[in-house]
């Protein structure tokens, strides 16, 4: 089996260097998110990308509408409050179980080294799997015409491989501020006007090989309609920071059409 050196790019990103780690938690901490290009060798990129397109018929596809809290509409809110305004999101996904067990993806988060990466840039003491067998690793695939909606994630941290880029459309737009989920702040003031299009939010050009963390829980983002007929496949590796968690099993059944 692969071992982790033959998927990630040790010179551009040695994970397991202290300094390398440090100059990553300082980056994430002033930018609130941290963005690491050409995260994978090309040959592993090559691997995984060809695991997807093999997958992609695989894909349950499901449409969503939900608010930015990834809730339902409220009859006690306000119907122009802009927590109680419906986006829609579509996609396609498989889930963990349908990988190869000797993936370049199941390689990467199982490893030791990657992990303690993680946990070190987020400042986090522990991460663990999902303990079902569908949510770990999800290939998200996003055809022409879909997208995800302006939404908070309900996992405070989130981390994702661009494995590949829409050539049009299906960019990832974000806001660093209104938001303290632990503080349960809320600026409805920006958010409304993101929404609305009146404040521009950033945008991420997202190559391909690129590894993205960023606090999805306080930062309002989404990915806009992809307009290419080559559709984004966008990997999530989702850890969790406490032990024996499942999904639940409504939203398994959501994304994955399944629970087990
Ligand atoms: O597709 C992306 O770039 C972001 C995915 C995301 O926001 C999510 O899965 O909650
Ligand atoms: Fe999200």
């Amino acid at each position: 089996m692969d071992s982790i050196n033959s998927i990630i790019d040790f010179n551009k990103h040695p994970i397991n260097d202290f300094n390398y780690i440090q100059k990553c938690n300082s980056l994430i901490k002033k930018n609130s998110l941290l963005v690491l290009e050409n995260f994978l060798l090309d040959k592993s990129l090559k691997n995984i990308l060809n695991e997807a397109k093999k997958l992609e018929d695989k894909a349950y596809y499901c449409e969503q509408q939900h608010t930015i809290l990834l809730t339902k509409l409220s009859d006690s809110m306000d119907k122009n409050d802009p927590l109680n305004i419906l986006m829609t999101s579509d996609k396609g996904c498989v889930p963990h179980d349908l990988l190869s067990k000797s993936s370049g993806l199941n390689i990467l988060y199982n490893s030791d080294i990657f992990k303690s990466f993680i946990r070190k840039v987020l400042n986090l003491d522990k991460i663990f799997p999902y303990a079902d067998n569908l949510s770990s690793i999800n290939l998200n695939y996003y055809q022409k015409g879909q997208q995800l909606g302006w939404h908070f994630d309900n996992a405070s941290f989130a981390i994702t491989l661009m494995i590949q880029s829409s050539t049009q459309g299906g960019e990832f737009e974000y806001i660093t501020e209104g938001r303290d989920s632990n503080a349960n702040y809320i600026d409805k003031k920006l958010i409304s006007d993101v929404i609305e299009g009146k404040s521009n939010a950033k945008l991420l050009d997202v190559s391909e090989g690129t590894l993205i963390l960023f606090y999805g829980r306080n930062y309002l983002h989404r990915v806009t309609p992809v307009q290419s007929d080559t559709p984004r496949i966008l990997i999530t590796l989702n850890y969790n920071e406490e032990n024996n968690i499942e999904l639940s099993e409504n939203a398994r059944l959501t994304f994955f059409g399944r629970v087990n």
